[in-house]
């Protein structure tokens, strides 16, 4: 945390939550969201303060806001764990200080903000982004003005539910885009990888696809804004001068070859190798073009959506793509040293266990053609916002009812749809993983920070694994129920990042 430089403390104070997010994993990533709103903020001469509680202790945070003159305390809140511990801190806040609206953003409130908003400690939901929401919401309540005047918000009038016009997205990303890096630690989000110094990134928003099962449609609606090398320039220096060797890109599509080839290029000028981690297409980033410009400006890997081996999913979840194109992507890439990592999902509305096999068949045909090939797969969750949670619960899966509900939204072991169980599409997901862990540490980031416990079941259960994969028996998969007790009890007693490990 920090206090943004050059203001008078008469000034009033916007205070910024980024609560934990409580994974299995300990890597730490900028919370983007809010250093972009905090820029946005002190431009407009409010004073802000920025705390990741998944990096600083909490009690910071209650004693600055027990002694400060605020304007609001805005939450950041995905869907799961992060929503339980913002209404935790909700709470201890509205106890200490009533006087103090309490403002929630980010993905989950965006998706369900009626539900949230009637939340006893919710007071204002800002919707989607939230640069211009923000600053304009901070004038209204200094000026004790109306909120109505405030697009992009959902807030309680009385029994009423108040929803304002959405707010005007970015215009010019080159121009507006900028992130406060001043006001938070950097260090603790730079972390060595095979003895580079890495830090993350993203360098665009949203994605112009139509995935059934993502929220990019939902929230910025097949808009896609990148910014160009010369924005990383202006506002990545803190990053650059932090000894950092490697950036990691994490965008949602991380746009076209051309701009990758700009990106890349920027990124070797700076004396640096990269990697992109999420948001390659097997249908845009395929050409021999593209992974000889990747080679050429010291890129190691990149990551796919490849989804499923199974034409007929592929085409129910609209991804767009086909499974020639899977195979190709890999064969292109054959003379060339880029890794890549193909994310993999099972286990969604429709998907027949024969479906799932597809992709356990092309996973194998895709590590033939190209070893340098490593796999990700993850249990298709109906995450709310999109066509395929609408498929979900028409086949009589049912969401959560309230806020605290979404707040311990995990995996469930049964699902409606699938009719002969879910530990089937599970089991194949856990084989994947504990088959494919030690290549994954070579081109995940997450992978390689695993904490303790679940590195030494994987190694446990790898023999098991690779038998159950080559015979293509996923059924009955007890060590993998036993697993997950004890991931169960493990998570209850290793609640935080801090005392896990
Ligand atoms: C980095 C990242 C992570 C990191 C951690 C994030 C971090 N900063 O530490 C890691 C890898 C750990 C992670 C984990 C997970 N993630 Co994640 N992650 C992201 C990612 C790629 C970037 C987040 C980001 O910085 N975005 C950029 C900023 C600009 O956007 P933003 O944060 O939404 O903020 C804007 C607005 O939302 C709004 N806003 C946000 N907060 C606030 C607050 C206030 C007060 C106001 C006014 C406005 C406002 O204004 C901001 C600026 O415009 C997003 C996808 C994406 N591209 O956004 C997914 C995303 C947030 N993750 C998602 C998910 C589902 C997960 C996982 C559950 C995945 C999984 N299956 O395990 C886990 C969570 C684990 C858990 N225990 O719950 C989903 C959330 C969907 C949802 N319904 O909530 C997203 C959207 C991706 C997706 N594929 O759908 N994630
Ligand atoms: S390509 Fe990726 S980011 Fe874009 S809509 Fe599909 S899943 Fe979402």
């Amino acid at each position: 945390m920090c206090v943004l430089n050059g203001m008078t403390s008469a000034r009033p104070l916007v205070v910024l939550v980024y609560p934990p997010i409580h994974d299995n994993v300990d890597i730490k990533v900028l919370p983007f969201g809010l250093l972009s709103i905090a820029s946005h903020l002190r431009e407009a001469n409010y004073r802000v303060e920025i705390f990741d509680l998944n990096i600083q202790k909490e009690d910071l945070l209650l004693q600055r806001i027990r002694e400060e003159s605020i304007l609001y305390v805005g939450f950041s809140v995905f869907t799961g764990p992060m929503i339980k511990e913002a209404l935790r801190l909700s709470q201890i806040i509205r106890r200490d200080r009533p006087d103090v609206p309490l403002v929630w953003g980010g993905p989950h409130p965006t998706i369900m903000p009626e539900l949230t908003v009637r939340h006893q400690y919710v007071d204002i939901v800002c919707r989607g982004e939230g640069e211009q929401t923000a600053v304009r919401l901070a004038r209204a309540l200094e000026d004790k003005q109306p909120l109505d005047q405030v697009p992009g918000l959902v807030f309680n009038r009385g029994d009423e539910v108040v929803r304002t016009p959405p707010a005007e997205p970015l215009r010019n990303a080159d121009e507006e885009m900028s992130f406060a890096l001043d006001a938070i630690d950097i260090e603790p989000y730079v972390f060595a990888r095979e003895g580079k110094r890495c830090i993350i990134v993203l360098t665009s928003r949203g994605c112009p696809f139509r995935c059934s099962f993502c929220w990019n449609l939902m929230f910025f609606g097949r808009r896609y804004t990148a910014w160009s090398p010369a924005v990383m320039q202006r506002e990545f220096q803190p990053l650059l001068t932090h000894g950092v060797q490697k950036l990691l890109v994490f965008d949602s599509f991380v746009g076209s070859v051309a701009r990758v080839k700009a990106l890349g290029e920027w990124i070797k000028a700076q004396g640096l190798e990269w990697a992109i981690e999420d948001g390659c297409r097997v249908d845009v980033h395929h050409s021999e073009g593209f992974f000889r410009t990747l080679e050429n400006t010291g890129c190691t890997h990149v990551a796919y959506g490849a989804e499923s081996g199974s034409q007929r999913v592929l085409d129910l979840i609209k991804k767009d793509i086909t499974v020639d194109q899977i195979v190709k992507s890999a064969e292109t890439r054959h003379p060339y040293s880029i890794g890549a990592r193909y994310q993999w999902m099972t286990g969604v509305p429709g998907e027949s266990r024969e479906d799932a096999l597809a992709t356990v068949r092309l996973i194998d045909r895709i590590d033939e053609i190209n070893p340098l090939s490593a796999h990700s797969m993850e249990l298709y969750l109906p995450y709310p916002g999109n066509e395929l949670f609408e498929a979900a619960c028409a086949a009589g899966w049912h969401p959560p009812e309230d806020l605290e509900g979404w707040g311990t939204f995990r995996w469930e072991r049964r699902y409606p749809y699938h009719e002969k169980g879910t530990w089937y599409f599970k089991s194949i997901q856990y084989s994947n993983f504990i088959r494919q862990y030690r290549l994954l540490v070579k081109m995940s980031s997450f992978t390689a920070r695993l904490r303790l416990p679940f590195r030494i079941a994987s190694h446990i259960l790898l023999p098991l694994a690779k038998i159950r994969w080559k015979l293509r028996r996923f059924g009955y998969p007890l060590e993998y129920m036993a697993a997950e007790v004890v991931r169960g009890f493990l998570s209850k007693v290793l609640p935080t990042a801090e005392n896990q490990e």
